[in-house]
């Protein structure tokens, strides 16, 4: 397929932006091509700069739930501009946001607004330490938790491990306070805690993966991860930056029923407007400055054009089934996939958790980071660009979950099913 007016803007954009995009993972590097240049975008489908049309499964990478360009969201932010931009101080719509966001939130009494999930992530990292006195910090391998030094660490070799950088820049001081475990796998995590015992400040986790596909806990990982950061005085931080406001009103606490500590907030709770947010009980909340002594601030934190577009979507999220009506129809989608692609004959696997799916071209289950990675690429090139082709827009990696917005129809998702079908013979 010719993408003539992308390939042109990316030409120029490679000028002037290192690798010609502003985020790494939007530039095709995984699936290979020329990135597509979004033009515009409303409810379930986005037009390219060549004015091709697709659906879409990426709703930049989760915030835009209800669908591109939804109107409540829309007249919110462009009535809030009009009285300004910005302006540095406090304003009534920060405090209506976070008064509504902690009554759908369990175990949150007060929460801190900031601009992205990297931001939330690594200020609840800090405010773990903080509130505990403990340096060290245990994650799993697989989890994308922003780019902040302190999570680009990659594991050394054995079980029990000190991470090592796998970034230039990220110095060894810094891993070595980064401690890798594996996803759902809760005697490997026994096994950090009493090698490094009474020196670790949290574990923090996507309690729902989505960063090496789609990846839900195996029953009782969590209820686990709680009990052993109950028995060792440990923080458990759910990183909800994918999952907060998406998988439930609640998010994955209301979802499954286990209580985090901390919850970091992102995507979905600005709207599409950049705004993160980490939030947790009073008592963990008022060591930060300026009540407490952890340093934490923004210029842009608490933005009104962000407020306002995080309040209308939040408001509507607030009400009625829009939560059962995603679950449904990702649930739709999964059952519509898995027809044509066993009709085709294909190896695979399907990961599904609200609205929340991924393919992975391999012969096992994908419960964590090795198994997701035994994923065929190659067919998952092949798929990508064969649904991209037939105006299918999903994301440019198998490590990588589908977003499902509420604006698609079950038209929409029929059409999708007939694309995969499609592709499949070519795979
Ligand atoms: P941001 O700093 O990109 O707003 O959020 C970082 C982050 C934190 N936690 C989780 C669970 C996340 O998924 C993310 C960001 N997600 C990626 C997609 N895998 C954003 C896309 C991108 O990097 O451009």
């Amino acid at each position: 397929m010719e993408y003539k007016r992308s390939s042109a803007l990316f030409a120029e954009a490679q000028k002037v932006i290192p690798g010609g995009v502003n985020s790494p993972v939007r530039a095709f590097k995984a699936v290979g091509g020329t990135p597509i240049f979004a033009k515009e975008a409303k409810g379930a489908y986005i037009i390219d700069e060549d004015d091709k049309q697709y659906i879409e499964y990426i709703n930049s990478w989760g915030p835009m739930i209800l669908g591109h360009a939804h109107k409540p969201v829309i007249d919110a932010v462009v009535e809030k501009a009009k009285k300004g931009t910005s302006f540095g101080m406090p304003t009534a719509i920060e405090t209506e946001i976070a008064e509504l966001a902690v009554s759908m939130v369990p175990n949150i009494d007060m929460i801190r607004f900031v601009n992205s999930g990297t931001e939330a992530c690594m200020s609840a990292v800090r405010l773990a330490r903080g509130f505990t006195g403990k340096d060290k910090m245990i994650k799993f391998a697989g989890c994308y938790h922003g780019h902040s030094d302190a999570f680009l660490i990659q594991a050394g070799s054995g079980a029990v491990t000190f991470g090592s950088p796998n970034s230039p820049g990220v110095t060894q001081g810094t891993a070595k306070d980064t401690l890798l475990a594996r996803f759902n796998d809760l005697e490997n995590v026994k096994e950090i805690i009493a090698q490094n015992e009474g020196e670790i400040a949290c574990i923090i986790i996507e309690p729902v993966a989505g960063n090496m596909g789609c990846i839900p806990p195996v029953e009782g990982f969590l209820e686990g991860l709680r009990t052993l950061c109950d028995a060792h005085n440990i923080l458990l931080v759910f990183d909800e930056v994918m999952t907060g406001f998406r998988l439930a009103k609640g998010g994955v606490q209301e979802l499954l029923g286990v209580d985090a500590d901390i919850v970091c907030f992102g995507k979905v709770i600005g709207g599409g407007l950049p705004v993160g947010a980490f939030a947790a009980r009073k008592e963990i909340m008022e060591h930060l400055a300026p009540l407490g002594p952890v340093y934490q601030a923004g210029t842009l934190s608490g933005n009104p054009l962000a407020m306002a577009a995080g309040l209308a979507m939040l408001q509507e999220l607030n009400e009625g089934d829009v939560f059962q009506r995603l679950h449904d129809k990702t649930a739709y989608l999964h059952k519509g996939i898995d027809k044509v692609l066993t009709e085709a004959g294909i190896t695979y696997q399907i990961n599904r958790i609200g609205s929340m799916i991924s393919v992975h071209f391999c012969e096992e289950a994908v419960v964590d980071f090795a198994s997701s990675a035994k994923g065929n690429n190659d067919t998952f090139k092949k798929f990508f660009h064969g649904l991209l082709d037939r105006g299918v827009y999903i994301a440019p990696s198998a490590f990588e979950t589908w977003f499902l917005s509420d604006a698609l129809s079950y038209e929409d998702l029929d059409k999708t099913i007939t694309a995969i079908e499609d592709v499949a013979k070519t795979l």
